[in-house]
């Protein structure tokens, strides 16, 4: 049964097809709930799509004996170049299965480890190329360079390969090549029935070929090699077997995984911190506090390189994160299916195989956030105020068993190189930086630059003073 929303009774019904959803659906959906409220039907050429953001509604959206993830015309999209990659494979696909429980230890928080000093390789090399544009007085583009950081994180931690993103004044033309793929999914959501579109397929398939082609690179610079067997995940995948019943992933299936890691292993990653420096540059009380407490563990040391567990010690750090990716979810709305007829939150008829999708950041901005919900504040994600919030109100990495499998990988590599960046610069907001939400499916502060200076022992000194920050006014 397609959605329809004669069916659903109370929900409004918001047609767009006059506009068209343009290159920001999400911020129009957004636009929409503040109008029309958290649960509606975005109807366009005669389709319908329901979209909720209602806590309530996502609590039972959450319930894996009545829902499972949904594969919406988004990811079908998607899954033109990554097919049965994890993100993108139907639930019932075996390749699901059996790639999820050969790669899940690769991800457990214990591995991290193996991952760090790769890490902080990279870190280092993004602080590299940040001196060398403090000592020049010149701007650093945050999400460009957040988007080096990560695609060569990736790379290198579960691939061995590395994709040199720092030696280059441009992007690596496989970032530049996957956005297009990226945008072409997206804007093929918003096409006019009737138009000729072949001539952006046709570009399509040239790149979506040109990734393929990458990976490919990728695996042969390790197949035949004595490292066939290493540690990462290209190790993983061209070795193990399955636990249960021994077999192992297909050449083919390998490709589509490659392709997914390096797609949802840094286009996410990278806006996620991208809108935390954001955050922090326009709010200097949560700056002092993360530079306290990276001074805390590092105090004046110039180069510090910081262990495994003193990530794990960096909590106040951590929030500045998960606060950052509450009012900007990078991969802002995932899709959930009945997998039978109900009634989803009591209220709304929905029969087997339909759809809703649920968009975080909406639910990131209901009444469980208090009467301020625009307001960042990294003090929503002390232990105690997490304790005492229901589970589902915070969902920027999905739910159930198909949530995002690298939530550690991320949090761990942007919660080390946030901590390392504000221990070591100064960070000017030279532009008066307007936000500007960039959408290639996923998000990104479009243009966010920042000039930089070396912090000095003296603001070292001052930042760790008890009630240094609370002394400044609150902004
Ligand atoms: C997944 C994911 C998700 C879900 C989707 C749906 O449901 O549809 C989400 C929401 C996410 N994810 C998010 C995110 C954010 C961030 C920052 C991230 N993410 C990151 C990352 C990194 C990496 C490597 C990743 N990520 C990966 C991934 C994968 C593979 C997946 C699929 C899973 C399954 O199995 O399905 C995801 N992710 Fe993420």
């Amino acid at each position: 049964h397609p959605l329809s929303a004669d069916t659903l009774p109370g929900v409004p019904v918001v047609d767009i097809t006059a506009t068209g959803p343009g290159r920001t659906p999400i911020q129009q959906v957004m636009g929409l709930m503040r109008e029309h409220g958290p649960v509606l039907v975005r109807r366009l050429h005669g389709r319908d799509a329901l979209f909720v953001g209602d806590l309530d509604l996502v609590a039972d959206l959450a319930d894996e004996k009545r829902f499972a993830k949904h594969v919406g015309p988004a990811l079908e999209n998607v899954r033109e170049f990554t097919a049965d990659g994890l993100f993108t494979a139907h639930n019932d696909e075996p390749n699901w299965a059996r790639a999820h429980d050969i790669l899940m230890p690769a991800f457990a928080l214990g591995s991290m480890r193996t991952y760090h000093p790769v890490m902080l390789k990279v870190a280092q090399r993004l602080i590299a190329s940040w001196d060398r544009a403090a000592r020049a007085g010149e701007p650093v583009n945050v999400p460009d360079d957040m988007t080096r950081m990560t695609l060569d994180t990736i790379g290198l931690a579960g691939f061995g390969y590395d994709f040199g993103s720092f030696g280059r004044d441009e992007a690596h033309p496989f970032v530049e090549s996957m956005v297009r793929c990226l945008e072409w999914a997206m804007t093929r959501l918003a096409r006019t029935p009737g138009q000729d579109y072949s001539a952006a397929d046709a570009a399509f398939r040239d790149d979506s070929a040109y990734l393929a082609q990458v990976v490919d690179d990728v695996i042969a610079s390790r197949t035949g090699t004595d490292q066939t067997g290493a540690e990462d995940l290209l190790g993983l995948m061209l070795t193990a077997e399955h636990p249960a019943d021994g077999t192992t992933l297909d050449a083919a299936n390998i490709r589509n995984q490659v392709i997914t890691f390096l797609i949802a292993g840094h286009e996410t990653t990278s806006g996620a911190m991208s809108f935390a420096l954001y955050y922090l540059a326009k709010h200097p009380t949560a700056l002092q506090l993360v530079q306290r407490e990276a001074d805390a563990l590092w105090g004046d040391r110039a180069d510090p390189e910081p262990t495994y567990d003193e990530v794990g010690r960096l909590t106040y750090t951590r929030q500045v994160l998960n606060e950052a990716l509450r009012l900007w979810p990078t991969a802002a709305a995932f899709s959930r299916h009945a997998l039978e007829d109900t009634l989803l939150g009591g209220r709304i008829p929905l029969r087997a195989g339909q759809a809703v999708s649920v968009l975080a950041p909406m639910l990131h901005r209901q009444p469980v956030w208090g009467d301020n919900p625009e307001l960042f504040d990294p003090s929503r994600f002390t232990a105690e105020a997490e304790a005492a919030r229901p589970v589902h109100a915070f969902k920027p990495f999905g739910t159930g068993e198909r949530a995002c499998i690298g939530r550690q990988f991320a949090l761990h590599e942007a919660t080390m190189l946030l901590a390392m960046l504000v221990h070591r610069y100064r960070l000017h907001d030279h532009a008066d930086y307007a936000l500007h939400v960039k959408e290639t499916l996923t998000l990104k502060p479009e243009g966010f630059t920042l000039t930089l200076t070396p912090r000095t022992a003296a603001d070292r000194v001052h930042a760790t003073l008890p009630g240094a920050a609370v002394e400044l006014p609150s902004d």
